[in-house]
């Protein structure tokens, strides 16, 4: 067994981890003057305890055979992603100044073939689940006691596909499946509540079959304790948790913005964003 699978790094904590990432998130955006900067904030928290609480993996080898897979459905968090992949040592912090550019590693969109640790190409949205099916079901098959997840988003609620795969998972009872819904309420055209409200959320993914919880995604402790209960459950169904999270989290006058899909950060405010995360700096 390795030693360096994710609760053997538990010396730094999960508040730090996530702070971590926000600061990677607007260290890149501020490389490409833009960037999901409210996505990636808001979903730090669940980043931090997924990898630094939840998954086994080993930063060294992101494909050996044994580990959790972390599916990305939505493709344009991947600035997200590639700020969890950084802290977790996947990825070089060394090239963090390459976001987005010809020939980096972190092309703005995620791409499977690009990046060390990014499961799949996701971003054509509703696709990623029916995936994340394909896996957890080729895993057992094999025996493997690893888990996936799939990250995914409110605004992926609204495509068929979602619930055809969720059907498939309680069907074949893949019990090794976790789906993460970021409910930010945001998606391309508004509200998400608006567009075209998937409510009462907890009570369609049981319908589906589907252990289901629904927590605050930007309080830490009641993550975990969702994470820990996913992987625990011991029916033999897929498991969901429904995250609320807030666009922008950690950096107050962004969060106060009128909060839309795609945050617009003018150039002077990258520096301000980074000094107001520092005021807020964890042990
Ligand atoms: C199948 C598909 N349709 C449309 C798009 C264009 N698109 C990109 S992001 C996005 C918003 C989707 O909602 P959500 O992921 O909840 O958005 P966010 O929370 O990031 O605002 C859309 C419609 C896409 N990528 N794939
Ligand atoms: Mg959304």
């Amino acid at each position: 067994m390795s030693t360096e699978t994710a609760s053997s790094r538990s010396n730094i904590s999960l508040e730090r981890r996530a702070w971590n990432i926000r600061r990677n998130a607007l260290l890149m955006g501020e490389v490409q003057g833009q960037g999901y900067i409210g996505q990636a904030l808001g979903i730090a928290d669940v980043l931090a305890a997924s990898y630094f609480h939840a998954l086994e993996y080993r930063p060294s080898d992101p494909e050996w055979e044994g580990r959790d897979r972390f599916l990305l459905s939505i493709g344009h968090y991947a600035i997200a992603l590639y700020s969890v992949l950084i802290e977790a040592g996947v990825l070089p912090e060394e090239e963090l100044g390459t976001y987005g550019m010809d020939d980096s590693r972190m092309p703005m969109s995620g791409m499977a073939s690009y990046t060390p640790g990014m499961e799949i190409t996701g971003g054509s949205l509703g696709h990623g689940l029916g995936i994340a099916v394909g896996m957890a079901m080729g895993l057992k098959r094999k025996n493997s006691g690893s888990f996936v997840y799939n990250l995914m988003s409110d605004g992926e609620l609204g495509e068929g596909s979602t619930w055809e795969a969720a059907m498939a998972a309680s069907h074949h009872k893949l019990d090794n499946l976790i789906c993460l819904v970021d409910f930010n309420n945001q998606q391309a055209d508004g509200r998400s509540t608006d567009m075209l409200s998937a409510e009462p959320l907890p009570e369609k993914w049981q319908a589906f079959g589907w252990h289901c919880q629904r927590v605050d995604g930007n309080d830490l402790h009641a993550v975990v304790a969702a994470l820990d209960a996913a992987r625990k459950h011991p029916g033999n169904q897929p498991r969901t948790i429904i995250f609320d999270t807030r666009m922008c989290k950690g950096v107050p006058f962004l969060e106060e913005r009128e909060i839309t899909h795609f945050v617009r950060v003018e150039s002077g405010e990258w520096a301000r964003a980074l000094t107001v995360l520092d005021e807020g700096k964890p042990q």
